[in-house]
């Protein structure tokens, strides 16, 4: 039904805007940018607006050149929001949507609050991008082999690597279909997963020796305080190195990342991720935060470790 609507609001509009949410990464981006050119396939005027750069592991992506972080004079009928559940997580770039902007809401996130006028809204879709290859389907727009390596990036960020329970016979499908316009997998790999400074890494190290466990061992936690995140290069995301980690270990049924805001000590970012027995996107939400059933984050004012123990116990109180 959305689906239909989505199609609609393209073929009968001229030029939009497209974004996404803030610390952009892989589906965000490879969202954006196949769904731009799926619009100028049709004939659109397209503008890509993020708040944060393109970070350098994705930049290798065509087309990541021509994202913006500021509006240039554009006028736009249309405001595309991808893989963003909320209008808070566009960050500043919901400052340039005015009462009567028409906005598109096209993603996967179950925790998504449909913000907009038409919101086309898939949490069984592995990633933002698998929606957006329905749309070049939906719509018969060929695939090229831009489109095709920002889509393959979706996904395979998305997936973990086509690991995650997000991964079914359809994301396969799709990326088979993508691999015939040219992309070399290992390639691609190692733009976004091996291309990390040795600098980067040492930091890395001393997060992941932070590691603690619970007494039944089914949950795993680190702890992040400022002074080390002030060693860390802000342009590199260590949260999902550090949360993937954790979830290499036997036994862990759910992997917390406790750190410490750079600006304010007392406001933690909490982000969790679950293998499946427990629903991580319930604790968020409990924090007021969201997400998805086997990954979820939310911020939450207090001290390092009374957040910690309290989310601590109710992630023990969910998960035995
Ligand atoms: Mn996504």
């Amino acid at each position: 039904m959305s689906l239909e609507k989505c199609v609609e609001c393209i073929r009968k509009n001229r030029s939009f805007l497209i974004t996404t949410h803030i610390n952009v990464e892989g589906d965000a981006l490879g969202s954006e940018l196949a769904f731009a050119g799926l619009l100028k396939a049709k004939g659109k005027k397209v503008f890509i607006l993020n708040q944060d750069k393109v970070p350098q592991e994705y930049s290798f992506l065509p087309g990541t050149k021509s994202v913006r972080t500021e509006l240039n004079n554009f006028n736009f009928d249309v405001a595309a929001i991808l893989d963003c559940s909320d209008l808070n997580r566009s960050g500043e770039i919901r400052k340039v949507f005015k009462k009567d902007t028409f906005i598109l809401n096209i993603d996967h996130h179950i925790s998504n609050s449909r913000f907009a006028q038409i919101n086309w809204v898939k949490p069984h879709a592995s990633s933002t991008a698998e929606m957006v290859y329905e749309l070049f389907k939906k719509m018969r727009v060929p695939l090229n082999k831009n489109d095709a390596m920002a889509l393959y990036a979706g996904i395979l960020t998305d997936t973990g690597s086509f690991r995650y329970s997000n991964t079914t016979y359809k994301t396969h499908a799709m990326a088979a279909e993508l691999l015939k316009h040219g992309i070399i997998p290992k390639e691609v790999y190692k733009h976004i997963y091996q291309s990390n400074t040795f600098e980067d890494m040492k930091v890395l190290a001393g997060m992941l020796s932070s590691a603690e466990r619970d007494k039944r061992g089914g949950l795993i936690w680190f702890t992040i305080p400022q002074k080390v995140l002030r060693q860390a290069n802000p342009h590199f995301d260590f949260t999902e190195h550090v949360l993937s980690f954790g979830r290499k270990i036997k036994g862990a049924e759910v992997v917390a990342l406790f750190k410490e805001n750079l600006g304010n000590k007392y406001q933690i970012k909490v982000n969790l991720r679950s293998q499946g027995k427990c629903d991580v996107n319930k604790i968020a939400k409990y924090f007021g935060g969201g997400g998805h059933r086997s990954a979820s984050a939310c911020t939450i004012n207090g001290r390092l470790a009374v957040v910690r123990r309290d989310v601590l116990s109710k992630i023990k109180e969910v998960l035995y």
